[in-house]
Parts: C-alpha cells; structure tokens; sequence
C-alpha cells in the first residue's frame, strides 16, 4: 500500500498528542472494554430494544477500540446516561483532546480478506429480539475521523458500515463493497470523510473531540421482520493503520414504524419509530377494550374504548360492525358507540383499526353472536 509521505510525520505526533489529554472530570469517564455486551447495555438503555446476544465478529488484538462512556461529548448521550465509541485507534482519547494532536494509532489488526485494505477493524455483532409488531431497527451515530482534510479522495478511505443479518462488506485498495449497507449516504457510498449530503463531515462538528472532522449526529435505520435478528456495527482504518477513525453509537431502538417511515440511509430526523414495538389489539395489555365474545352479547348497545398507553398516541380509529362503517368519537378517548338494534340475529363482527400519530396500525376483529332465543317461550329474544 502506498504510503503518503506526510503521513509518517504525524506519527510522532501522537505522543505529544496523548500528553495534551486531560483527566475524566469526576464520575464520568470513557471506558475501554472488550466486553460486547458492555457495548450492548449502554447503546440501548433508557430505549426499548432488546439484546439477546453480543459479540465481536472482529476486534483489533491490541489497544483500546471499543468504550463506553458517559463523558458528555460532541452531543452524545443521545439516550440513557452512556453511549458506545468504537475506533480504529484508541476509543478513550476522543475527549478533552486539541483537534490538533493526531489521533493515530495503529492496533495491529490486518484486512478482514487476504487482499483487503482495512486495517484496525471493529465489528460489533448484537442479537436483536424483534417483538410482533415492530419492523425498524434505528440507532444514532456520529462518525469522525483524523483523515480530514488531507485524506479526501484517497486510499485512506476508514468508514463505518451497519448492516442486519450478515455482515459482508470487504475492502479493495480505495474501494469499499458493502452491498448490506444500511447507513449510506444519497450517493449510497459508506460514511466516510468522501461521504456527502447529510453525512459530509465538517471540522466543526467535531468540537471537542481529537477528531478534525466528523459528520453531524446522523440516524441510520433499516426495515426488519419479527425473530431474532443480527446488527453489524463497523469501523476500520484503510490504506494503513494510522490517522484513525471514531463513531460514536447510541440509543438503538427497535420498534415500530408508519409504512414507508424507515428508511435505508442516513438521515438527520428524530426515530421514525414507535419504541418497543405495539401493544396487541385485545388483552389485559391490549389497546382496544371491547365487551368478552365467550358469552353471546344480550345487550343491544355498548361502547368500544381505544385505552390509553404509554408512548402512544392515536391518531385515530376506524370501526365496522358487519363491514358497516360506526362513528368514532374523539373525546377524552377515542370510543366507538356500537348499536346492534337493526342488526339480524346470529353472528356479528366487530373490526377495529387504530392508527397512531406515528402512522403504526393496531387492529382486531372480533366475532360475537347474539343470544339464542328461549325455545320454551316463544318471546322475540334479545340480543
Ligand atoms: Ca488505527
Ligand atoms: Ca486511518
């Protein structure tokens, strides 16, 4: 691999560099550790997505390349009181540091393939368990690098890669291939300092930071089904092993989003999701309160209630008896009067759909019938 002359004179730097950094104020800190499931815990607290399993798929031999910290830096914690540094150098000396010391230190880590140019890589594997009714994973992130600006458009290339359910990505001299890129940029290319649109980096966004540029606090997200369901977060060096590269991760949710919401590709908005995702329709922890259909319903009139629940808010609801349209009311409450005078006897069916202000849809269909007549008395039943 070439090696840009000036790139050798900035190793010497680093020591100077490490010098410059200041002690933890008192009770926050940044952590290394190599414990996957450390990393699990603080992107997800104070969330609602929840982790079954965390490993490194790789993890550079020597040095400091993954932390958790609770040290407020460059706008993280997103979520919770901790968030997640993973580096292809030393992940504790982001903080307190002059952008003009250099942040390179190579960890002795080679390309993932034989003929790769990565150096340094991170790959964080966590184990997602995807609740019925979610369908997006989403988590913020802030990616910063000591390759700006003498770097852009060269080999030294470092980025940061997620992807869901395998991880693929491989390296070629400048190039990158991760074809199960969620977090790419409107040019579908990987975050990095070539990135562009929301995800060009500026010095100023890395205020605070030894970094002497990083990208604004971006969101990446990406459709999933229910199961179990694998996240791969990656960071490396390429070209060499210097000038290294930092993301910051935090508040990953997993949860529910309106049709069309979550998007592939990095955006800057808040979660397009509903956290945890959505509550069953019936039940004693279900939204819509209905009368029971183990008995047959004797009454010719009652009122179906959408309750009221932690992080939800409706937009509204739509109910039909017998494929007939009922009006709801938007009260307090949203309730539907539902009137069975008129109706035939036999079975009926109550269809109710709730939609969110996040546009999430909870429905159920339940079926009553109406009480048989009295064979004995030959009165006209009621329902
Ligand atoms: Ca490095
Ligand atoms: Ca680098």
């Amino acid at each position: 691999m070439d090696q840009h002359p000036s790139r050798r004179r900035i190793v010497p730097a680093l020591a100077a560099g490490l010098a410059l950094l200041a002690p933890a104020p008192a009770g926050a800190a940044i952590t290394p550790t190599r414990s996957a499931g450390d990393l699990a815990s603080a992107l997800t607290e104070g969330g609602s997505a929840q982790v079954t399993g965390a490993s490194f798929v790789t993890i550079p031999p020597n040095g400091n390349p993954a932390a958790v910290s609770d040290v407020a830096l460059a706008g993280f914690p997103k979520q919770g009181g901790r968030y997640v540094i993973l580096s292809s150098g030393d992940a504790a000396a982001a903080q307190n540091a002059s952008q003009g010391a250099g942040a390179s230190l190579s960890l002795g880590a080679m390309a993932r393939t034989p003929a790769g140019s990565d150096r340094d890589a991170t790959v964080l594997k966590l184990d997602l368990k995807v609740p019925s009714g979610a369908n997006c994973v989403t988590f913020a992130f802030r990616f910063a690098s000591e390759e700006f600006p003498e770097y852009v458009g060269r080999q030294y290339n470092d980025a940061f890669i997620a992807e869901l359910g395998t991880t693929t990505w491989t390296t070629s001299a400048s190039a990158i291939t991760a074809p199960g890129n969620f977090a790419f940029d409107p040019a579908n290319n990987v975050v990095s300092i070539n990135a562009t649109g929301p995800a060009t980096v500026a010095p100023a966004e890395a205020a605070g930071t030894v970094y002497d540029a990083a990208t604004q606090i971006l969101r990446a997200s990406t459709t999933v089904t229910p199961g179990t369901r694998s996240l791969f977060l990656s960071i490396f060096d390429q070209g060499d092993g210097i000038l290294d590269s930092t993301v910051l991760l935090d508040d990953l949710i997993v949860g529910a989003a309106a049709p069309g919401a979550c998007k592939a590709g990095v955006t800057t908005g808040p979660a397009p999701v509903q956290p945890g995702g959505l509550p069953p329709a019936f039940g004693p922890n279900g939204v819509i309160s209905v009368p029971s259909n183990k008995k047959c319903v004797s009454r010719r009139k009652f009122r179906i209630r959408i309750r009221k629940r932690k992080n939800l808010k409706y937009e509204t609801a739509i109910v039909f008896v017998n494929k007939k349209r009922v009006r709801v009311v938007k009260g307090r409450r949203l309730t539907a009067p539902v009137d069975l005078r008129g109706l035939p006897k036999g079975r009926f069916t109550v269809q109710i759909t709730v939609i969110t202000t996040t546009g999430a849809i909870i429905s159920g269909k339940r079926t009553y019938r109406t009480c048989a007549p009295k064979r004995t008395t030959g009165k006209t039943p009621n329902l």
